[in-house]
C-alpha cells in the first residue's frame, strides 16, 4: 500500500479491524475509533502509525494508561464510570461472567480506585491504580 501521494486516504475499519494485530482483541473496535481522526474507525495513514506506536511494547506506560482510559471510557466523558467499567468488564471476560459478578469487580474496582470519591475513575485515579498494580495494563490485554 503507498498512500504517499494521497495523503488524506482512509483506511476503512473493516480492514483494521481485521488486520492479525486486533481481529482477536475485543476492544479492537474502541481501540480504532479512539485513535481514528473520524472517531468511527477510519484511520489515515497517521492514525494507524499513532496506533502501532501505542500499542507496541516500546510506547511507555504513561501513554499507554492515557489511551486505555479513552479506549474504556466507551462515552467518552473522560471518566470512567460504572457503566463504562461494565462494558469493558464484560468484553474482557468475553460476557463469561454473571451479571453480578460483574456489578461486584466494578464496585470493586471503583472503590479502591476512586481515590476522590467522586464514584467514578478520572484519568488520575486510574493512572494511580495503574502505578498500584502494574500488570494491569497486560493483564488487560492492551499489549498486541
Ligand atoms: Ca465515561
Ligand atoms: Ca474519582
Amino acid at each position: 500500500m503507498d498512500y504517499t501521494d494521497q495523503p488524506d486516504v482512509r483506511l476503512p475499519y473493516e480492514l483494521i479491524g481485521s488486520m492479525p494485530e486486533l481481529k482477536d482483541n475485543p476492544f479492537r473496535k474502541r481501540i480504532a475509533e479512539v485513535f481514528s481522526e473520524d472517531g468511527e474507525g477510519n484511520m489515515t495513514l497517521d492514525d494507524f502509525l499513532d496506533m502501532f506506536s501505542v500499542l507496541s511494547e516500546m510506547a511507555p506506560r504513561d501513554l499507554k494508561a492515557y489511551y486505555a482510559f479513552k479506549i474504556y471510557d466507551f462515552n467518552n466523558d473522560d471518566f470512567i464510570c460504572k457503566s463504562d467499567l461494565e462494558k469493558t468488564l464484560n468484553k474482557l471476560t468475553r460476557n463469561e461472567l454473571t451479571e453480578d459478578e460483574v456489578r461486584m469487580v466494578c464496585e470493586k474496582v471503583i472503590d479502591e480506585a476512586d481515590l476522590d470519591n467522586d464514584g467514578r475513575l478520572s484519568l488520575e485515579d486510574f493512572q494511580n491504580m495503574i502505578v498500584r498494580a502494574p500488570d494491569f495494563l497486560s493483564t488487560f490485554h492492551i499489549r498486541i
